[in-house]
């Protein structure tokens, strides 16, 4: 454990990289590298009645600008690295049931039209995109969009040429690149879901209350909504930029690299750049769509690391051991960053309510999390199901399912050349010093002039910078970012309680912060907060 190393300012990397980001120039899609990225063409049916009217010659140019749409949400999501153009807008006329809705298989069927009709083969194009807003929904017709999958086949009853149309044509394009829904972590109290906390005093589950246990990000019975991420257009709601999550897993559009493990880079001060940001341009000459400045090589855009933790598993009667995955993004324009849980937002913000819409999720700017406040303990909620009926045995406390863990800090926004960005701070702490004594900065249990010494040597410098444990470790004892004299009276009364006034005295003979020498007669007895660290909540 690295705790009481010097944080590594990771920021200061980034002067360097702009001038590079600058020469850059514009990053267009090479030919068909993968699914998710290259130079592609489609076909976009436009399926109706065979006894409706053809679609006008503007109808079929409104198609195209909506295309163009398309094309610039998915060159500034890919960084310049995917284009889908419609190479053919086609009038597909199908012979259609009395009350407008589509015959059994209606997709072979307006495959074969434009074999025989137009010469033209389906399936040597990355996407058959069949658009059926002209013909009836099914009566029992749930979706607005749908891809089957694996093909290259995916449907829109929506009207296009509506926000909601175009919403449904990028998620179905998503899911066609291999993107799966955009969810959320949800402490909803309804009639399907009960969520709970443990309480550890009392040895029993509590109703989770958020006014009485405060915002948390996953309770006992959590629901998991499929579809509750609001920023992303893989949720519901949204026209949003993928999560970095997708970009890194399903659509590698973004590299290990840009969204390292944390776990490799430990402590420090980093700067993440939101990856929705990316300017589009258009060359005319190919007609493809790109980004003036694809995602930079080398800054960073998301983190990631795995942990162990424990989800409650009913079979077994009891909590058993799972890793998760933790990735963390920003996104331009928000307050804070955004922690994802096994692709799925949690909601790091006690604002907003429990409505899915509601976007207050991020840890916002000035706030800090450690790892062992979220989902140390999980059980992900069935629809309609009672946790408690399960007869869940007792979680373990989150320092003991994790017995080290980060704390996070997030020190402020900005934005540069490259682009905006956010600087966090990532510390390491333990049980260890989660439960030490007050004031006891060398971390070795007792109180002596060894802390004293660490103290005095800390006094008057800035840490904030530094996460809250290796603030406090640098005699922060207030946790407001700086060792000064309010920490002195702190360190005074710890040592006065623990050793007594003439222990104290006799500190005068090691080196002593000039300030609080003038003002130690001055002293008044300050109330102590009982022994626990001062950032801790
Ligand atoms: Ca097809
Ligand atoms: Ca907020
Ligand atoms: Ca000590
Ligand atoms: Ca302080
Ligand atoms: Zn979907």
């Amino acid at each position: 454990m690295a705790v009481g190393g010097a944080a590594r300012v990771v920021v200061g990397l980034c002067a360097a990289l702009t001038s590079a980001a600058l020469a850059a120039a514009a990053t267009y899609p090479l030919q068909d590298l993968s699914i998710s990225q290259g130079n592609y063409n489609g076909i976009y049916f436009i399926v109706r009645d065979a006894n409706a009217a053809p679609p006008t010659a503007r109808e079929i140019r409104q198609i195209r600008e909506n295309s163009t749409a398309t094309r610039e949400f998915y060159a500034a999501n890919s960084g310049g690295t995917f284009d889908l153009r419609y190479e053919h807008v086609l009038d597909v006329p199908l012979t259609l049931n009395a009350d407008g809705t589509r015959i059994g298989d209606w997709i072979a069927d307006a495959e074969n039209y434009v074999r025989s009709q137009y010469g033209i083969e389906p399936e040597d194009y990355h996407s058959n995109v069949f658009d059926v807003s002209r013909t009836t929904p099914d009566p029992d017709q749930g979706w607005s969009g749908l891809a089957w999958i694996p093909s290259n086949n995916y449907a829109v009853q929506a009207d296009i040429n509506t926000s909601w149309g175009r919403i449904v044509v990028d998620h179905e394009l998503g899911h066609r690149i291999g993107a799966p829904h955009a969810a959320a972590w949800r402490n909803v109290d309804d009639s399907n879901h009960t969520p709970y906390v443990y309480n550890f005093e009392r040895g029993r589950y509590d109703v989770y209350d958020a006014g009485q246990h405060g915002n948390q990000p996953t309770t006992l019975g959590v629901h998991r909504d499929e579809y509750g991420n609001p920023f992303d257009v893989m949720g519901n709601i949204s026209h949003g930029h993928f999560s970095v999550h997708e970009k890194l897993n399903d659509l590698h559009w973004l590299s290990d690299t840009q969204a390292p493990d944390l776990d490799q880079l430990g402590e420090g001060v980093f700067r993440i750049y939101a990856h929705d940001d990316r300017a589009v341009t258009y060359d005319s000459d190919n007609d493809l769509y790109g980004v003036e400045a694809g995602y930079a090589a080398d800054v960073l855009y998301g983190l990631t690391y795995r942990r162990q933790a424990e989800e409650y598993t009913p079979h077994r009667g009891r909590y058993t051991t799972v890793t998760q995955e933790i990735t963390i993004e920003y996104r331009t324009g928000r307050d804070g960053v955004q922690f994802y849980l096994d692709g799925a937002i949690l909601d790091m913000d006690p604002e907003g309510d429990q409505d899915r819409n509601n976007q207050e999720r991020e840890l916002e700017v000035g706030r800090s999390i450690r790892d062992i406040d979220f989902a140390t303990s999980v059980y992900q909620g069935n629809e309609g199901e009672d946790f408690l009926s399960l007869n869940p045995t007792a979680p373990r406390r989150p320092w003991e399912v994790m017995r080290e863990w980060y704390e996070f800090s997030v020190l402020g926004l900005g934005s540069d050349a490259i682009g905006s960005y956010v600087d966090l701070v990532v510390g390491v702490s333990d049980f260890v010093i989660e439960n030490a004594v007050a004031g006891d900065l060398n971390d070795d249990g007792v109180l002596t002039t060894e802390d004293w010494r660490i103290f005095a040597a800390h006094t008057h410098t800035d840490v904030r910078l530094l996460s809250p444990t290796n603030r406090y470790l640098r005699g922060d004892l207030d946790a407001d970012g700086d060792n000064d004299y309010a920490d002195f009276v702190r360190f005074k009364n710890l040592y006065v309680a623990a050793n007594g006034a003439a222990a104290f005295a006799a500190l005068s003979a090691v080196p002593e912060p000039a300030s609080a020498g003038i003002l130690v007669a001055a002293l008044a007895v300050t109330a102590l907060r009982g022994g626990g660290r001062a950032w801790r909540k």
